[in-house]
């Protein structure tokens, strides 16, 4: 830029005098924005040898915003066992990066512009970093036609009917992005999968986006529909044990290695919500996931089979995977991964973990978050997730004694089996910032950052996000940032506090509706079956007496949830039918504990208005604005969910809400009539 002296001055004066000038921004960049950084080192000052484009892509990113000293790229075969891990040691003059890939090199680079975005240390470095997980992957609920299942961002991002030949700058930035994180396998399309993804002219598509994340050391996995040999080959079924069917998938499986080399494998909903599966032809899901990992075998693909089954019959939901898939322990093949829900219903504000993660140890076990907010508020609501995620990982099984995490379990810690992988249902949709809310960024990087080290805490992501987000100024990062890490808490107090679940409005998921009991619907998806509220009290009794569900979990846990006395408060509702009155440990009411909890959800969410106004200075117009709105939003949400849950379970409790908190301000007949107009796509 050339100043003439006059406009220096007066530059000069805006940055000095008006702390807040900042630039408008869009979030299109992520936390990759390198707000300050005109240009990097030049390129004499790195020293690396080869040019392949992924060595290609860390040199231009050195140069384009690497400050610091000089930085050499080293692939050093004796740090196999870091896998795409890496080294990073320096002294003032030069920082090395090693590592046995290529791959890991430029997430060496990656992981030194972190450090000086953040504004951390990067003169005495001493680093050795190895992913947790081999397999780091999202899941988009990607339709051909471009709309997104629970997606809140807009439309996909995959312009299908552009591919191959027209291609979107997005695919290569959506890449790095994914890189910059350490995320290294990515499910283009839907679990509820057309057949059509394996049509010839999709293929070559899905081929065109391989090609573009592979210098990113992305690989490409599809989901499958079971019936694609019914469907696309005209067989006369799809049963995994019929020869032809079997030939028709390795058939299948060549055409597609043969356009991508590297293809990752299949990931398959069967048999659960109406899609098809091997149990329509009397087979079990391992007859299945096991013809599907024959034929991927010889290429090193990987099956990844959902456990996520349940049916409509008397059985608590909650017990039927476990019921369904324990049987089947020892059954799969080594390249066969049972990918568990955290929870054993379906991604609610909070669950007891899935009792299969402490069960099946002959098999390879895997977890799926949903980073995409479809119980949480969609993208109207600001839920920093990973203290969701960690809550699951830190969870002990005790499958192994005590200390069984899933986190070890799912890592290759306490190793019973071969593949070590985590997922995550994807929040990126069309939209300018990727994920519809600003914040909602946080939880793809938050997803990312833990699938690489699951020993990160939730401080320690959000404090890094924030920094390279927004700003590194403390009067911003802290208060932000304990916002953040409260705020999942929060949605859980004004949605449902103390083990409630899933009464949420039918179809779409978008806010209360307690007294949800449909004529002819399946009482599982009825927010009645979940509550059971009635005159004696609330909660799902899921003890020996009840369902017990309580029985697939291991000792000493059995018995903690067994008894109402020794089960955390946070999931009392969950596990037991509790009388109205009964005494919690704070000696008040169960009831006027449910009334707190929800005031409690009310206040935090005014809170965050507060503290969001007072860093206006810190942010520029553009997100400071759509944050605040999004605010307002979620704080009406907040009262709406305290009002109606509170309101209609009073009907049942007849007691008094608690005189020191916010009387209600909407009528509960009110709020039954409202009726959202929300697309589902199924
Ligand atoms: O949470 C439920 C969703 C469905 C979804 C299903 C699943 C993809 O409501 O939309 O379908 O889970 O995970 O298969």
């Amino acid at each position: 830029m050339n100043f003439n002296l006059r406009q220096l001055a007066f530059f000069l004066l805006i940055c000095c005098c008006i702390p807040s000038f900042v630039l408008a921004e869009d979030g299109s960049q992520l936390w990759l924005r390198f707000p300050h950084i005109k240009q990097g080192i030049s390129s004499n000052q790195i020293f690396v040898k080869g040019n392949s484009a992924t060595i290609n892509i860390a040199k231009k990113e050195l140069i384009n915003y690497w400050q610091g000293q000089a930085v050499e790229l080293k692939t050093d075969t004796s740090l196999k066992s870091l896998k795409d891990g890496f080294k990073i040691t320096s002294d003032p003059k030069k920082i090395t990066i090693s590592s046995s890939t290529e791959i890991g090199l430029l997430y060496g680079v990656y992981h030194i512009l972190r450090l000086q975005e953040t504004k951390a240390d990067t003169q005495n470095l001493n680093i050795t970093e190895k992913p947790s997980y081999d397999v780091r992957i999202l899941n988009h609920w990607d339709n051909l036609d471009r709309t997104v299942e629970r997606g809140y961002a807009g439309y996909s991002l995959w312009k299908w009917d552009e591919l191959p030949n027209v291609i979107s700058p997005r695919y290569e930035a959506y890449a790095r992005a994914n890189a910059s994180i350490g995320i290294n396998s990515v499910v283009l399309n839907n679990v509820n999968a057309s057949p059509n993804i394996l049509k010839k002219d999709y293929l070559e598509k899905v081929k065109v986006l391989a090609d573009i994340f592979r210098p990113y050391g992305i690989k490409v996995y599809l989901s499958v529909n079971f019936s694609s040999p019914k469907v696309l080959g005209n067989l006369e079924n799809s049963d995994p044990l019929n020869k032809s069917v079997k030939v028709w998938w390795k058939d299948k499986t060549s055409e597609i290695y043969k356009l991508i080399p590297d293809f990752g494998g299949f990931l398959v909903k069967a048999n659960s919500e109406g899609q098809p599966g091997p149990q329509d032809y009397g087979r079990t899901h391992a007859d299945g996931a096991n013809m599907m990992a024959d034929v991927l075998k010889p290429f090193g693909g990987i099956v990844m089979w959902r456990a996520f089954v349940y049916n409509p019959t008397p059985e608590d939901r909650a017990k039927q995977a476990y019921n369904e898939f324990v049987p089947l322990d020892g059954k799969f093949r080594d390249n066969v991964i049972i990918q568990i829900k955290n929870g054993p219903v379906d991604f609610q504000p909070r669950e007891a973990f899935s009792p299969l993660f402490g069960a099946m140890k002959k098999t390879s076990k895997m977890v799926e978050f949903q980073i995409t907010q479809e119980y949480l508020g969609f993208s109207n609501h600001l839920v920093f997730l990973a203290p969701l995620f960690k809550e699951t990982l830190d969870s002990d099984t005790y499958a192994f004694g005590k200390g069984s995490s899933i986190a070890k379990i799912t890592d290759g810690t306490l190793k019973t089996t071969q593949l070590s992988a985590i997922a995550a249902v994807a929040n990126i949709g069309e939209d300018n910032n990727w994920t519809g809310h600003h914040f909602a960024q946080a939880n793809w990087y938050a997803f990312g950052r833990l699938a690489w080290n699951n020993d990160l805490t939730s401080d320690h992501i959000a404090d890094e996000w924030l920094k390279q987000t927004f700003t590194t100024e403390t009067n911003f990062v802290n208060p932000i940032k304990n916002m953040m890490l409260t705020s999942r808490e929060t949605a859980v107090d004004y949605m449902m506090p103390l083990g409630l679940h899933h009464i949420f409005a039918n179809e779409h998921h978008y806010g209360p509706e307690p007294w949800g009991d449909y004529p002819g619907a399946r009482p599982d998806w009825t927010p009645v079956y979940y509550h059971k509220a009635d005159a004696n009290g609330l909660g799902f009794d899921r003890t020996m007496s009840g369902s017990n569900a309580v029985s697939q979990y291991n000792s000493p846990l059995k018995e903690i949830y067994n008894n109402i006395n020794t089960t955390p408060e946070n999931l009392l509702l969950w596990f037991h039918h509790v009388p109205w009155d009964y005494q919690m440990k704070n000696n008040k009411s169960m009831w006027d504990n449910l009334a707190y909890k929800y005031d409690k959800g009310v206040k935090g969410v005014r809170t965050y208005q507060k503290i969001w106004d007072q860093v206006e200075s810190y942010v520029d117009k553009e997100r400071f604005f759509a944050v605040q709105s999004k605010l307002k939003i979620q704080a009406k949400d907040a009262f709406w969910w305290k009002d109606a849950c509170l309101l209609y379970f009073q009907g049942f409790s007849k007691m008094p809400i608690p005189y020191d908190i916010e009387r209600p301000i909407h009528e509960l007949e009110d709020l039954k009539k409202i009726k959202l107009n929300m697309k589902h796509h199924n």
